[in-house]
C-alpha cells in the first residue's frame, strides 16, 4: 500500500533526466499472472548517471540493457522503484519484464478486470502499475503494443492508434494483435482492452475527407444501448471541426464501456474507456438527464484528443490546462446542441453546488494548485468547473474573434508538446495584445470572490452610478488575496424591459456589455441615462463570484419577468427564493412557520405558464434552491433540519397557492407519439415533472395520487423516475410500494438499480440510515463496483442533508466506518466519498463536534492510503 509521501511542489519542477522516444510493450494476458515486457528507447536529457524509473506494487523479473541481461548487482528493483546505475551517456534500450495480477487489482488503476474484461486506467499514475517507467506527462513516446490472449475469452484486443497486425499464435489457443500509435504521448494516455465484447460500428468522414472507423464496445446484449452515444460522437467530431477547426487524426476511434471505473471516462489516444453509465442508454432505462450527460461526456473525451492528447500537460499542476479547457469546450458543444441559456443555468447550478463549497472549505485550492500530496485528489470541481469558468472569462474579455485567434495559435504552436498555463495564456497575449498578468491570478488564487454592487440613479443629472467592490476570502495557505480582473456583463434595464442606452461610462473600462472590474473597488458612472434603470449584473454568470446586491424585491421580480438575459431572469427567481428560504430557516429555528411572499409565487406561476419561453427554462425557474444550496448560503451554524423544515413549508405554501395552475401547466406539456430524447421534448417533460412535484408538495391527496398514477403509466424512464423521486424525496408512504415495484421491474439492470439505490439513500427519514446499512449487507449490492458505491453511499452522504447530518452523529460514523474499510480496496473511491465532510465546520456546534470526532477516528486508522490520508488531513487542518 502506498502510504504517506512527501508533498510535490510546482516550484520544484525539473525537466526529466532521461527521455523515452519509443515504447514497445508486449502484454501476455493471464488472469492472475500477466507478463509485461517493455522495451524502452531511452536517451539522456540531463546529467544524471543513474536511471530511476517509478513503479507501484511491481515485481521485476528481468532487466536488459541494449539486449544484454543485467545481473542482480547492476540494478535495484523494489515495488515502487527501479534504479539502473551508471547508464550510458548515449541513447540505449532498456527491456524490463514484470508480472502483474489484474484480477487482484481492486484499485482499478493500472491493468485490471471488469466483469472479466481486461482494461487499463493510467491517468494519473496508473502506468507505473504495469511497468517501471518515467511516469510523468512531459515524457512523450511513440507506443507499439503487442497483446496476446486466449482467443475464446478475449476475441477483442484493442490498444491506442491503428491496428498493424493480428493473427493466431500457432499451436496454442491464443491470438495476438499489434497496435501502433504514431502520435507521441505521455504514459497516462496508454490504454489496452481485451475481452469478449459486443460492438457497434460506424464511420465518419472528416472535413478533409479522411475516413475514420468508429467502434463502441460493450457487454454482449447491450449493443442497442450504444446507438445514442455513437450519434453523439459523430456530432462532437463535426462540431470540433466547425467550432475550433480541429479534425480527427487516426484511422480508428474506439470507445469501450466497462462497468467498473473510478471516474466518468478516460481520453486515451484513439481508445477512450468509459464508465458504462456514460455510454449505455435507451428510453426504457435512461432519463433525459442521462442522455444529456452521455452526449456531454462522449464529447468531452473526444475533445481531449486535441486539448489533452495532441497538446498535453507539462506536469500535473497544469491539470486545468486540459480539464478546464475541455470542460469549457464540452459545455459549448452541449449549448449548441441544446438550449444555450438552459445549459448555462444547469452548469452554474453545478458549479455552485460542487465548486463553491469546495472553495469555501478546508479543501480549497487554486485552479492551478502549487502543491499536492496525492494527485488523484485534484480531479476536483475547482480544476474542472472553475477551470472552465476561467476559460469562459478569457473569451468574454477577448471577444469571440480574439479567443479563436489565441486558440488557433495554441494548437499550431504547441502541437506535440507538454505545456503550461503560462504557455496557454501567452498565445492569447500574443494574438490580441491583451496583458493577462492580472488575469493569471484566477489560476493562482483560491476562494470565491465576493462581488458587492450598489447603484443610484440621479434623475436631474441623468446619471446612473454603480459601485462595484471585490474581496476574496482567505483560504488554506493563502491568507491575503489580490484583486482579480472580473468581467461583469451587464445591462441597465428600462421600464419596458429593453436595455437603456447611455452616452458614456467613466470609472472603469467598459467594452460592449462588459464592465472590467480590476480594482478592489470602482465607481462607474453612466451618463445620459434617460430614466431609472434596474441593473442586471453578471449576465450569463460572466464570472464565478458571489454577487451581493441590495436590490429591492420588486426590482428582482421585475427582472424575473422582463430581463432580456434569460440567465438573469432565472437568477432573480433564485435570489428571491433564497432570501425566503434563509428567512424561513431562521423562523424555523425560532419555532415560527416559514412563509413566502404571494407576489413571488405569482411571478413564478407567470413564468412557468409563459408559452413564449422554452419549457426547459420554465422548469429551471420552478426548481427551488436545494437544502445544500441554502446551507452553503447560510455558511455558518447550519442546522440542516431547520433548512429542510423551511424548504418544505415554502414548497407547501407554493402548492397551496398555485397547485391547480401547476397541474394545468403539466397537462399542457404532454407529448404525443414516440419518445425522443431531443432537447425540446426533454424540456416539456422536465417542466411537467417539476410542476407536478411542486403541486404535490403540500401533500394534497389528488396531487399525490396523480404522481402515483404517473409512475405506473409512464412509458419512459424520465417520467417514471421523476414520479418515484417525488414520492421518495418527500418521504411519502406511497414511496414504499413504488420503490418495491421499481426494484422488481429492473432487478437485472445494474445501471437502473443505481437510480433505485440513490432514491433509497436520499429519503429524508430516520429509517434511511438503517436501510442503507441493510442494502450494503444485501448480497445484491456489489461492494467492489464504484457505481453501486456512489449510488448508495455517495447519494446518502452527498444528497441527504438531514440524514447524513443526523443530530446523533450516526450518519458521520457510518461514513467514517465505510470509508476506512473501502480504503483498503479502492482508495480513490474512498477518498472521494470522504470529501462529503468538506463543510463540517459550517455546521452548528453539536453536529460539528460529532463530525470532527468521526474524522479523527478515520485519521487514526493505520495504513490509510495516501488518497484518504490526504483528504482527512486537509479536512481536519
Ligand atoms: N481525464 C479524465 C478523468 C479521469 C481521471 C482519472 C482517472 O482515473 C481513475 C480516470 C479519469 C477526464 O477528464 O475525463
Ligand atoms: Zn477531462
Amino acid at each position: 500500500m502506498k502510504t504517506e509521501t512527501a508533498p510535490v511542489r510546482l516550484a520544484d519542477y525539473r525537466p526529466p533526466e532521461f527521455l523515452i522516444d519509443t515504447v514497445h510493450l508486449t502484454l501476455n494476458l493471464h488472469p492472475d499472472a500477466t507478463r509485461v515486457s517493455a522495451r524502452l528507447a531511452l536517451r539522456p536529457n540531463g546529467e544524471a548517471a543513474d536511471l530511476v524509473l517509478v513503479g507501484d506494487e511491481l515485481t521485476a523479473l528481468s532487466v536488459s540493457l541494449d539486449d544484454l541481461p543485467l545481473t542482480a548487482k547492476q540494478y535495484e528493483a523494489g515495488p515502487d522503484r527501479l534504479v539502473v546505475r551508471n547508464v550510458p551517456r548515449r541513447p540505449f534500450t532498456l527491456t524490463i519484464e514484470t508480472e502483474i495480477n489484474p484480477t487482484a487489482n481492486s484499485k482499478l488503476m493500472g491493468l485490471y478486470r471488469s466483469s472479466g474484461t481486461y482494461c487499463t486506467q493510467c491517468e494519473a499514475e496508473g502506468f507505473r502499475r504495469i511497468t517501471y517507467f518515467l511516469d510523468r506527462p512531459d515524457v512523450l513516446a511513440v507506443y507499439t503494443t503487442h497483446i496476446e490472449a486466449p482467443k475464446a475469452s478475449a476475441p477483442v484486443l484493442l490498444s491506442n492508434g491503428n491496428l498493424t497486425a493480428s493473427g493466431d499464435i500457432k499451436g496454442t489457443d491464443r491470438h495476438f494483435a499489434v497496435w501502433h500509435d504514431p502520435f507521441p504521448k505521455p504514459s497516462y494516455l496508454f490504454a489496452m482492452v481485451a475481452g469478449d465484447l459486443g460492438v457497434i460500428r460506424d464511420t465518419f468522414v472528416t472535413a478533409s475527407g479522411r475516413n475514420v472507423a468508429l467502434g463502441i464496445y460493450c457487454e454482449h446484449g447491450k449493443e442497442a444501448r450504444c446507438g445514442y452515444a455513437m450519434e453523439a460522437l459523430k456530432r462532437a467530431m463535426r462540431w470540433d471541426e466547425t467550432a475550433f477547426g480541429r479534425e480527427y487524426d487516426l484511422d480508428v476511434f474506439n470507445i469501450v464501456a466497462v462497468s467498473d471505473f473510478n471516474m466518468g471516462a478516460m481520453e486515451n489516444k484513439g481508445l477512450n474507456v468509459f464508465n458504462d453509465k456514460y455510454v449505455l442508454a435507451d428510453t426504457e432505462t435512461a432519463t433525459d438527464v442521462d442522455f444529456g450527460f452521455i452526449e456531454g461526456v462522449i464529447a468531452h473525451e473526444y475533445f481531449h484528443n486535441w486539448t489533452g492528447d495532441r497538446i498535453t500537460c507539462r506536469d500535473w499542476f497544469q491539470l486545468c490546462l486540459k480539464e478546464g479547457l475541455t470542460v469549457f469546450r464540452d459545455q459549448e458543444f452541449s449549448s449548441d446542441m441544446r438550449s444555450r441559456p438552459v445549459k448555462r443555468i444547469s452548469d452554474v447550478r453545478t458549479l455552485q453546488a460542487r465548486q463553491f463549497p469546495e472553495d469555501a472549505g478546508p479543501l480549497a485550492h487554486p485552479v492551478r494548485p502549487e502543491v499536492y500530496a496525492e494527485i488523484n485528489n485534484f480531479y476536483t470541481p475547482t480544476v474542472y468547473e472553475k477551470g472552465a469558468e476561467v476559460v469562459r472569462m478569457l473569451k468574454t474579455i477577448l471577444g469571440d474573434a480574439g479567443f479563436r485567434a489565441g486558440m488557433d495559435l495554441y494548437f499550431a504552436r504547441h502541437d506535440g508538446q507538454a505545456v503550461t498555463i503560462e504557455d496557454f495564456l501567452a498565445c492569447f497575449h500574443e494574438t490580441t495584445g491583451t496583458d493577462l498578468t492580472q488575469f493569471m491570478r484566477w489560476y493562482r488564487q483560491a476562494g470565491t470572490p465576493q462581488l458587492a454592487a450598489e447603484g443610484a440613479y440621479d434623475a436631474a443629472a441623468k446619471t446612473y452610478t454603480l459601485r462595484l467592490s471585490q474581496t476574496t476570502p482567505p483560504t488554506p495557505g493563502q491568507p491575503v488575496k489580490e484583486p482579480l480582473h472580473i468581467p461583469v456583463r451587464f445591462g441597465l434595464v428600462g421600464q419596458n424591459g429593453a436595455d437603456l442606452q447611455y452616452e458614456r461610462a467613466s470609472g472603469a473600462s467598459v467594452t460592449g456589455d462588459v464592465i472590467h472590474l480590476t480594482q478592489p473597488s470602482q465607481t462607474i458612472v453612466f451618463h445620459g441615462v434617460s430614466s431609472r434603470p434596474v441593473p442586471s449584473l453578471l449576465r450569463g454568470f460572466s464570472a464565478p463570484v458571489r454577487l451581493t446586491i441590495d436590490a429591492p424585491e420588486a426590482d428582482l421580480r421585475f427582472l424575473l419577468r422582463a430581463d432580456t438575459d434569460p440567465f438573469n431572469r432565472w437568477q432573480a427567481a433564485q435570489t428571491l427564493l433564497m432570501r425566503a428560504l434563509i428567512d424561513g430557516t431562521a423562523s424555523a429555528r425560532a419555532g415560527r412557520a416559514a412563509s413566502i411572499e404571494p407576489a413571488l409565487v405569482d411571478a413564478l406561476a407567470e413564468v412557468a405558464g409563459n408559452d413564449g419561453l422554452e419549457p426547459a427554462f420554465r422548469a429551471q425557474a420552478l426548481l427551488l434552491p436545494s437544502e445544500a444550496d441554502v446551507a452553503r448560503e447560510i455558511g455558518r451554524d447550519v442546522d440542516p433540519d431547520a433548512i429542510a423544515a423551511a424548504r418544505n413549508a415554502i414548497r407547501a405554501a407554493i402548492a397551496g397557492r398555485i397547485g391547480p395552475r401547476l397541474t394545468e401547466i403539466a397537462d399542457a406539456m404532454a407529448t404525443r407519439g414516440r419518445f425522443s430524447p431531443d432537447a425540446a421534448s426533454a424540456g416539456r417533460r422536465a417542466l411537467a415533472n417539476i410542476a407536478l412535484d411542486l403541486a404535490a408538495a403540500g401533500g394534497d391527496a389528488d396531487a399525490v395520487a396523480r404522481i402515483v398514477a404517473r409512475y405506473h403509466a409512464a412509458d419512459n424512464m424520465t417520467d417514471r423516475l421523476a414520479a418515484l423521486s417525488t414520492l421518495a424525496a418527500a418521504a411519502r408512504v406511497e414511496r414504499i410500494a413504488a420503490l418495491e415495484d421499481f426494484h422488481a421491474r429492473y432487478r437485472d439492470d445494474a445501471l437502473v438499480l443505481d437510480k433505485w439505490l440513490a432514491l433509497e439513500a436520499t429519503v429524508p427519514a430516520a429509517e434511511t440510515l438503517p436501510r442503507v446499512r441493510a442494502l450494503i449487507a444485501d448480497t445484491a449490492f456489489a461492494a467492489a463496483n464504484p457505481n453501486r458505491i456512489r449510488a448508495l453511499v455517495g447519494s446518502f452522504a452527498g444528497g441527504n442533508q438531514t440524514q447524513f447530518n443526523r443530530a446523533d452523529g450516526a450518519g458521520f460514523d457510518f461514513l467514517a466506518d465505510y470509508v476506512s474499510d473501502l480504503d483498503r480496496r479502492n482508495p480513490q473511491t474512498a477518498a472521494r466519498l470522504l470529501v462529503n465532510f468538506r463543510s463540517w465546520r459550517a455546521l452548528e456546534p453539536k453536529r460539528r463536534e460529532k463530525a470532527e470526532r468521526a474524522l479523527r477516528r478515520i485519521a487514526q486508522v493505520s495504513d490509510l492510503s495516501s488518497d484518504t490520508r490526504d483528504i482527512v488531513t486537509r479536512t481536519l487542518a
